[in-house]
């Protein structure tokens, strides 16, 4: 099949019922007195589009070219989405016979690209353009201008990385038109490259696609616009903070934005002097990476030099909003902030000194390996650090299980998972036997996928409210947050399961046996899709349909005194323009307090009462369980002297656990009987029929006496069966009777709510 052509038709669909989506909600939006819109109010003249165009063309205001940023970055990321799915479609099969092997090495080197330089940090920078100059009480960034160039530079560097694809399709149409000709050579000699997002040398320098070096001019270009970000963001939170806000009193979300400036202030530079010698290696007979007069492996130093900080420069903002938005919806302030923001300081600092982990298996000398092993394994105590402060966030927290607050949650338990699966390939023989196979890859895209998306769609849910005015459809984006949840973990769980197995990355076909595991994979992905398109349903649509915000405290934040400065600005504003009048809460409460019994009320507090009974409950039943089983071997023994039960069938069950013998059998049964079985009776007792508890627990013995029958059952017939089923039932009874009865009285003289 003709990926470009495909590629294109897919991007150009989705955008196109993009358009439709927000058209159509536009229609039908209501009108202040409920009615329809008329054609005419539609019509756009061309006066109208003309000054908007030059309007979002020439814009210095931060809030606009903030959703220029976010636009731009969506868009790059559902093109690299699409490069995912086609890959994933792809994995379907065994051999490579929906695209050729060339093309899904064009696809992943796309997919990386794209969603690394022109996806997260866009969208990054969009939000903090956006929300940072609101938190810290700026007019707007300190350079405006500055700013303005910095987002329009990234169209340009993002054709430039891409063109190849568009410059195929170009080609083929000339084809179908019969043009020749040496003018239009270009458009056949463009293709994607095929190198991996890393650029490896010498493949990069030996590959003669001309594409190559647009990519590397791209890329470039990319890295001058995210310095000129930085820079301003450094500026604008250093010396723009209004009179209130000080150093002390930043909010997390601004501290990790400027982390992660500064990061990309040190990183991006050497990416940019890194390009520039392989471009000089490729066209000008230089040889910085060349085996010859070079060294392929120094590419490898300069790019993951590069590399390892620009992990953190794309993960540090998501946790800056999962530090941000967790607190709101668990009625808390963030447990621990002095902590958060050392360990986002030391997380900057650290991930200049962990490069090499990306070169274990280069024959680096094994004593600067083992020192890198170290310092990347030392890297996780600040992430650590984190994951321990939201985890407590939640837990003294009265949870609000709204769409974000689920992206929230989750997004701690893939960041776990990714952040683990990490420290493992940071140590050096694990890496060597994973490094190249799936493991790394389903490693990084619990990161990739499972916070940092998650935490931009939380984000877009939580801020909504500002950025439109309206409220989206909040069950919509429910059950949008659960499938991508599930999407996900599922997705990169298989491919975490596949890279135990050692499955070499990169490669478009896999050894049969691999099937099953691909395609649950492929699945996932598709249930990714599925949801991201959701997501953006929800934005569109509610943007015209959604209900108006009716007072500027739609989360309830007052109440718990967290009505940041962004939504004080944003109360201001919808009171200057509309009328509408700050609202009071009845209750206030303090975000945090030590006082015991004030302040939100925790999970903590509603589930230590339950902990402080559970050991009293398991001693009563498992008292109860020892008195039950002690009367049930009575009957037992006067049955084998009956002659209708057999002792003997107590070693099968010292069998099952590899032991033999009567005795260690009847052991067994009455460790049974004083765990398992009271422990479910003491669970369960609610929920079985009949009051007082003697029924109850006649019940419960009933219902468990068939399971012993058969498993008991030693081939008797006629009478004896009768007799053996009656013993049974009437042995359980006595143990239901002995166990409800000590049971009952225990938990009612130790007072404890059974
Ligand atoms: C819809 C969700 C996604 C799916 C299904 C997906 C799928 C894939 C697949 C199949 C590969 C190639 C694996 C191989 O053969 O080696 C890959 C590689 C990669 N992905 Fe994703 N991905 C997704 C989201 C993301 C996101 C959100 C990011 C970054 C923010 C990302 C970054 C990368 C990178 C950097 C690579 C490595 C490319 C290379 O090997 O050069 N992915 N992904
Ligand atoms: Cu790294």
């Amino acid at each position: 099949m003709n990926r470009a052509v495909v590629e294109l038709t897919i991007l150009g669909s989705i955008l196109c019922a993009c358009w439709f989506v927000f058209w159509l909600s536009k229609k039908r939006a209501t009108k202040p007195d409920g009615g329809y819109r008329s054609r005419r109010e539609f019509d756009v003249d061309l006066e109208t589009l003309k000054r908007t165009v030059v309007h979002w063309t020439t814009t210095t205001n931060h809030r606009e070219i903030g959703i220029l940023y976010i636009l731009f970055g969506t868009f790059a990321a559902l093109w690299g989405g699409t490069d995912a799915m086609m890959m994933r479609t792809e994995l379907l099969t065994p051999n490579a016979d929906i695209w050729s092997t060339e093309t899904y090495n064009a696809l992943f080197t796309a997919h990386g690209i794209t969603m690394l330089f022109f996806f997260v940090t866009p969208v990054f920078f969009g939000i903090a353009n956006y929300f940072v100059p609101l938190l810290i009480d700026a007019d707007d960034m300190a350079f405006p201008r500055l700013n303005a160039i910095g987002f329009w530079l990234l169209p340009p560097s993002l054709f430039l990385a891409r063109g190849g694809l568009p410059a195929q399709v170009v080609g083929q149409f000339l084809n179908l038109f019969n043009i020749h000709g040496d003018l239009f050579q270009f458009f056949w000699t463009l293709r994607e490259p095929e190198l991996g997002w890393t650029l490896y040398t010498p493949l990069s320098i030996q590959s003669p696609n001309p594409q190559v070096n647009f990519l590397i001019l791209g890329l470039h270009l990319s890295g001058i616009a995210t310095t000129l970000g930085a820079i301003n963001f450094i500026v604008t939170i250093a010396y723009e903070r209004g009179k209130n806000v000080g150093w002390e009193n930043l909010d997390i979300f601004v501290w990790n934005i400027l982390t992660t400036s500064g990061l990309i202030l040190f990183a991006f530079p050497l990416l940019g002097s890194a390009l520039i010698m392989l471009l000089l290696d490729r066209n000008f007979g230089t040889t910085f990476f060349i085996s010859e007069g070079g060294d392929p492996i120094l590419w490898q130093h300069l790019f993951w030099f590069f590399g390892h900080p620009e992990v953190y420069i794309i993960f540090l903002p998501a946790a800056g909003l999962m530090s941000f938005i967790l607190p709101k919806f668990a009625g808390r302030k963030l447990f621990g902030f002095t902590f958060v923001v050392y360990s986002t300081l030391a997380i900057g600092i650290l991930s200049f000194g962990v490069w090499a982990h990306h070169m274990f298996t280069t024959g680096i000398d094994p004593r600067i390996r083992a020192s890198f092993m170290a310092v990347s394994i030392a890297i996780a105590v600040p992430s650590a650090i984190k994951v321990f402060n939201w985890i407590t966030t939640i837990w003294s927290g009265n949870v609000r299980l709204t769409a974000p607050m689920v992206l929230c949650i989750s997004s701690i338990g893939t960041f776990v998972v990714g952040g683990v699966t990490g420290i493992f390939l940071a140590t050096i023989p694990v890496d060597i036997l994973y490094h190249g196979t799936y493991y790394v890859v389903g490693h990084f895209h619990f990161i990739v996928m499972g916070i940092i998306p998650f935490m931009m769609i939380a984000a877009s849910y939580y801020w909504y409210p500002i950025l439109t005015g309206r409220l989206y459809d909040r069950q919509l984006a429910l059950f949008q947050s659960i499938l991508l949840v599930f999407g996900s973990v599922l997705t990169f769980g298989a491919l975490i399961l596949m890279g135990l197995l050692t499955l070499p990355r990169r490669l478009a076909f896999y050894p049969p046996e691999f099937a099953s595991f691909q395609r649950i994979a492929t699945v996932g992905a598709f249930l990714i899709g599925l949801s991201v398109l959701l997501w953006l349903y929800n934005m569109l649509w509610s943007f015209w349909s959604g209900t108006p915000v009716q007072t500027a405290d739609v989360w309830g934040l007052k109440r718990t005194q967290q009505f940041t400065r962004e939504w004080q600005w944003f109360e201001r504003r919808l009171e200057e323009k509309y009328g509408i009048e700050p609202t009071e809460p009845e209750t206030t409460r303090p975000s945090s307090t030590t006082v015991p019994g004030e302040g939100s009320p925790t999970v903590l507090r509603t589930v230590e009462p339950l902990l402080s009974t559970i050991p009293r409950v398991a001693l009563a039943a498992g008292t109860g369980g020892l008195v039950g089983t002690t009367l049930m071997s009575g009957v037992l023994f006067t049955a084998t002297i009956l002659g209708v039960f057999d002792l003997g069938s107590f070693s099968e069950l010292a069998e099952l656990v590899g032991m033999q013998g009567v005795a260690v059998g009847y052991l067994l049964f009455l460790a049974g009987g004083m765990t398992t079985w009271a422990l479910l009776f003491a669970v369960f007792a609610e929920y079985l029929p009949g009051r007082p508890r003697i029924i109850t627990g006649l019940a419960y013995a009933t219902i468990i006496s068939v399971g012993f029958a058969l498993a008991f059952y030693t081939g008797q017939t006629d009478l004896q069966l009768l007799a053996y089923v009656v013993f049974v039932l009437i042995a359980h009874w006595f143990y239901g009777f002995g166990l409800a009865v000590t049971f009952e009285y225990l938990i009612s003289r130790w007072q404890v709510k059974g």
